[in-house]
């Protein structure tokens, strides 16, 4: 058996405005043409499949067109993805029905059976080889808001209901399995020792505190397909537990790893080898600075003049970090003129202030602008301001409730 891993295509996300939805475009083709080149079984996408519970028009088109394409080109490959913490679970549900027919399975909540029991059944998918015979099981593990795995079920422990959502389903698969068949994990989830991106991945409740440990998949488990991380790694150096990474760049801070998907191959339930597959860059995003005024001015003038052949689309998105000794009114100003007749698209200037303490992010960051912080940042500096003291972590934790209730706003029909 073969499956692709994939995770976090984050589908409708936009950079400081700017709209991925070309980059998104070469990469799903380029997906199309690889699956055709080397046929497997499976593709799984492990959450973040939009950046937003309300993606844009464009955005579901683009998904539900892949889909039918792969299964047009394909029509014995199985697709299972779940909701990631960007996504919303009901959505991704919605077109379960008619995805079922193309042998897509979308996954985006646990449901609780009237005794109180989690519903496994739903969550475990039968995959089948190329001649139809079912050969490995996957656990489909959407990823779980507080209020989903809290309360009346498993009590109020977030993690710990988390966990024992592992637990039953991997029990209520070892149930199911035959001998042989392979079990296979897909999960949208922060593990212990995962390495974070700068500002691209938010936080899934607060910090650190939500990672799992690794111990939840036991060796009874083949592989397991992690979304959430958009750096590609292995956790706990094991070879069968990974995340993948996102197919683009979703910040500037994203851009010094090459983007892969992986190629895993099975033999019963012998994991037999992980390959990562290289995806090539649409578009470049690029840094300049953090340097002084006039030396990114003479950077920004040897930038290559724009081809007026070339595809406008392909520019690379471009980020300057400016180093100031006081404020400069026309710094956009400046930096606009050097950029006129420049093969790049402009998306943000930063400006930092030489000798000011920094708090945030890179040690040469000086001037936090809005977007930098994450909600949580800005309530625990409000707070900080307006009570003189910092607030403690039961505030921090309902504040972060809340923010989630607000951003899943607008995602019931
Ligand atoms: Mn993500």
């Amino acid at each position: 058996m073969r499956l692709f891993h994939t995770s976090d295509w984050h589908l409708g996300q936009n950079l400081h405005g700017q709209d991925r939805d070309f980059e998104h475009a070469c990469f799903l083709s380029w997906l199309l043409a690889r699956l055709a080149e080397h046929t497997p079984d499976v593709l799984l996408i492990a959450g973040d499949i939009f950046d937003t519970v309300n993606p844009p028009v464009k955005a579901q088109e683009r998904l539900y067109d892949f889909i039918v394409s792969a299964h047009e080109q394909q029509p014995k490959l199985t697709i299972v993805m779940i909701a990631g913490n960007h996504d919303s679970g009901s959505r991704i549900e919605l077109p379960a029905p008619l995805m079922r027919r193309l042998r897509t399975h979308a996954l985006g909540r646990v449901l609780w059976l009237d005794d109180g029991q989690l519903d496994a059944e739903r969550l475990l998918i039968p995959l089948p080889d190329a001649k139809g015979k079912t050969v490995a099981w996957c656990l489909a593990l959407p990823f779980l808001r507080p209020a989903e795995v809290t309360g009346a079920h498993l009590g109020d422990d977030y993690l710990r209901g988390i966990g024992q959502v592992h637990e039953r389903l991997i029990e209520a698969a070892n149930a199911k399995r035959k001998k042989g068949q392979a079990l296979i994990a897909i999960s949208h989830a922060h593990m212990a020792g995962g390495s974070v991106s700068e500002d691209s991945e938010r936080s899934l409740i607060i910090g650190n505190a939500e990672a799992l440990p690794a111990s939840l998949f036991g060796h009874d488990i083949s592989y397991v397909a992690l979304g959430h991380l958009h750096k590609p790694q292995r956790v706990n150096s094991e070879e069968r537990i990974r995340y993948c990474g996102s197919p683009i760049p979703l910040s500037f801070s994203e851009i010094g790893y090459q983007h892969q998907i992986l190629d895993v191959t099975l033999k019963g339930e012998t994991l037999v080898s992980v390959e990562p597959i290289l995806i090539p860059r649409a578009v470049n995003l690029q840094r300049i600075g953090p340097l002084p005024l006039a030396d990114i001015l003479a950077q920004l003038a040897d930038l290559a003049d724009i081809d007026l052949l070339a595809d406008t689309q392909r520019q690379p998105w471009l980020e300057v970090r400016v180093t100031l000794d006081e404020p400069q009114p026309d710094l956009r100003q400046q930096i606009e003129t050097a950029l006129q007749g420049k093969s790049v698209r402009l998306v943000r200037i930063a400006a930092e202030y030489a000798g000011s303490g920094s708090r945030h992010g890179d040690d040469d960051s000086g001037l936090i602008e809005l977007d930098q912080l994450t909600p949580l940042e800005l309530f625990s500096r409000a707070w900080q301001e307006n009570y003189g003291s910092e607030a403690d972590e039961q505030t921090l934790k309902d504040f972060a409730v809340l923010l989630q209730e607000v951003q899943l706003e607008g995602e019931q029909p």
